[in-house]
């Protein structure tokens, strides 16, 4: 006799079939029919402490590991805290797939004061995913759930819901065996294909490649075509497609005018997998081509991005890796000669210039960091400048998919839960959180959740705000005694184009700033800043937790002892951000840190310096105070 069971199990073994291995979630009144048999299922469940955490896990987890994330809410306020990561998803085609309970059939819309009621929570996560699916019945479970992973499989991937009524997941099902679908293959494009677009490229002067996050499975192709000498110019999304240290290479800056001016000065553009969108341009134009000249070619998985932003002339509907091979060969048949390998170092080198303008304090940090970790970390980072100024220009990445970054969405809190959802699906993979303060007050509970699955994850979290003038670091460690966070403020990077400040805590306590000083391995979790010694092992915390110097000289935790910047001069008057005179270090680097608080000396209505941002840092004077400068309008800040 059929072994009788609930809705429950139909999704669970769903998921099986599909070979999850992995989802990210937390247990409610409403779906405790799923977790009723995860627990014999073989999938490992990890709990997270927000649910818009569960969904930035699993779409790191999708990275990371090429298959689709998948978390599991319940009703209501479950789903709802995920709809903010699931948009994320959406925004940077991430496959992750949310699943959760919805009201019981026939009462969508009935305003019945159900528990966890949303008026049309269907329509809702409809609106943020690619789709949301409503069953009906149980039995229907298994199917539906094969051709969601077979949509995520085939199609430009996007997040799906699933939504069971909380009275078909808790009704009955009699097992049976779920589908797992064989994937289709993308189809093959036309040959004809190829030939056009082996003939625009081989009649090209200059042409460029732009390559963007959907052709991250088409590295292959997008190196063959850089030993063309190609350039190749990726968006923030496709960064590592093509190794960063190739000569063609021309990084991952998409939305610098230079990279804008070498896109408009080929004649003939390939983009590929990209929807050119602002996210990537901040506010530039691509319009290739001198007059008479333009042919943009564009090659996607999806229809709609033919034209978006950027009209096609030779518009490729088809899967990136697939086109582009077809194409290599006809080239390779046409016998091909290379390109001037000297135009690729002219775009970097317009670029670097560019660069080392706004985003240059980052360098350094960036550089100490590449030179003390392996090359192939998977970097998380955040909506933060650490991540946009900094690992973007300057973390180079020999591999797509290195970079985790909420690069449409923008979202703050997605860095450090993705870099737990990275870190579960390749456990033997380094993986770091490279994110700004704020943005680690977005999911500072995932912290929780990393210590308890003991993840060696080091978590680097870097303060710019004019009012603290810092930088720290904390670490979650894998071993018990090592289950404490270290916050460490430290001197601030400087602006302009020179290198910053990098300042670490030293056992001996001594708080001179190191400069150009890069961390060594040694410097990374197993030695973390001194403050080893002090754990209480029977509590895995620090055992004194004493808190003193707040503000002028930081504070401290236990015995970590702290550095601290050093003023070295007075500046007087109008130049001041707080309350008389401020002070800079021996770098000239304004700093506050003489200040328990740093705020606006000019404390008149309106005045906005109180919250002066480092982009802005250039034009620093107070703007309430007569004759001083406002904010630079071409400050492009998320
Ligand atoms: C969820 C969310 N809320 C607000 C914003 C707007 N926003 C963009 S950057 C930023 C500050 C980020 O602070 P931090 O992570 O410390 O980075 P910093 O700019 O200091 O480098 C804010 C509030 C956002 N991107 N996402
Ligand atoms: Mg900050």
């Amino acid at each position: 006799m059929a072994e009788q069971i609930t809705g429950g199990a139909a999704v669970i073994d769903a998921l099986v079939a599909q070979g999850v291995q992995d989802v990210f979630g937390i247990p409610g009144t409403h779906n405790l029919e799923l977790y009723r048999y995860l627990p014999q299922s073989g999938i490992r469940h990890v709990v997270t402490r927000h649910e818009q955490g569960a969904g930035y896990a699993a779409d790191g987890y999708a990275r990371i590991s090429g298959r689709p994330g998948v978390l599991i809410t319940t009703s209501g306020p479950g789903i709802t805290n995920a709809i903010t990561a699931l948009a994320t998803s959406y925004a940077d085609s991430v496959p992750t797939v949310a699943i959760s309970p919805g009201v019981p059939r026939g009462k969508v819309g009935a305003d019945f004061g159900w528990l966890h009621e949303v008026k049309n929570q269907q329509g809702a996560l409809d609106a943020v995913c690619g789709r949301s699916v409503r069953v009906e019945s149980a039995d229907e479970i298994p199917e539906v759930v094969a051709a969601i992973f077979e949509q995520l499989a085939t199609t430009r991937p996007r997040p799906i819901h699933l939504e069971v009524p909380v009275d078909v997941l808790e009704g009955e099902w009699i097992r049976r065996l779920c589908p797992s679908k064989p994937f289709a293959s993308p189809a093959r494009p036309d040959p004809a294909v190829a030939q056009v677009v082996a003939a625009v490229i081989a009649a090209a002067q200059r042409p460029l490649v732009l390559a963007g996050g959907g052709a991250r499975g088409a590295g292959v192709q997008i190196r063959a075509l850089a030993e063309l000498a190609i350039p190749v110019l990726t968006t923030v999304n496709g960064k590592g497609i093509l190794d960063e240290s190739h000569p063609a290479s021309l990084g991952a800056g998409a939305r610098l005018a230079a990279a804008h001016q070498a896109a408009n000065d080929a004649d003939v553009l390939v983009i590929v997998g990209s929807e050119v969108a602002d996210s990537d341009l901040w506010g530039g134009v691509i319009a290739p081509g001198r007059p008479g000249e333009r042919t943009v070619v564009r090659i996607d998985l999806d229809p709609a991005q033919m034209h978006k932003n950027v009209r096609a002339d030779v518009p490729i509907i088809g899967d990136a890796a697939l086109v582009l091979s077809e194409v290599l060969e006809v080239l390779k048949g046409k016998g091909i000669g290379q390109w001037s390998r000297d135009r690729a170092a002219g775009y970097r080198k317009a670029m670097a210039a560019e660069c080392a303008a706004d985003a240059g304090p980052w360098a350094d940090v960036q550089g100490s960091l590449t030179a003390a970790l392996p090359t192939d970390t998977v970097v998380a980072g955040d909506s933060s400048q650490v991540t946009y100024f900094g690992t973007v220009h300057y973390w180079p990445f020999t591999a797509a998919n290195t970079l985790l970054y909420p690069t449409g969405y923008a979202t703050l809190g997605y860095g450090l839960p993705a870099a737990i959802g990275a870190k579960v699906a390749d456990p033997s993979r380094p993986v770091i959180a490279l994110i700004g303060d704020g943005a680690a007050m977005f999911s500072i509970q995932a912290l929780i959740t990393a210590t308890e699955l003991r993840l060696a994850l080091p978590v680097s979290s870097w303060t710019t705000a004019a009012t603290a003038r810092s930088v720290c670091r904390c670490w979650t460690g894998a071993s018990p005694r090592r289950r404490w966070i270290c916050t460490a403020p430290m001197s601030p990077p400087s602006p302009g184009p020179s290198a910053p400040t990098v300042s670490r805590p030293r056992a001996s306590g001594s708080s001179e700033p190191l400069r150009h000083k890069h961390f060594a391995p040694s410097d990374l979790p197993s030695s973390t800043t001194g403050c080893d010694g002090d754990v209480d092992p029977a509590r895995g915390r620090p055992r004194a937790r004493r808190r003193s110097g707040h503000g002028r000289r930081g504070y401290r935790l236990g015995r970590c002892r702290l550095p601290r910047s050093r003023p070295s001069q007075v500046l007087p008057g109008r130049d001041t951000i707080g309350p008389g005179a401020a002070t800079v270090n021996r770098r000239g680097v304004r700093c506050t840190a003489g200040r328990s608080q740093a705020r606006c000396a000019g404390r008149a209505p309106g005045c906005a310096n109180r919250a002066l941002r480092w982009g802005q840092r250039r034009r620093r004077v107070c703007p309430a105070q007569p004759g001083a400068d406002g904010p630079d309008p071409a400050d492009r800040r998320r």
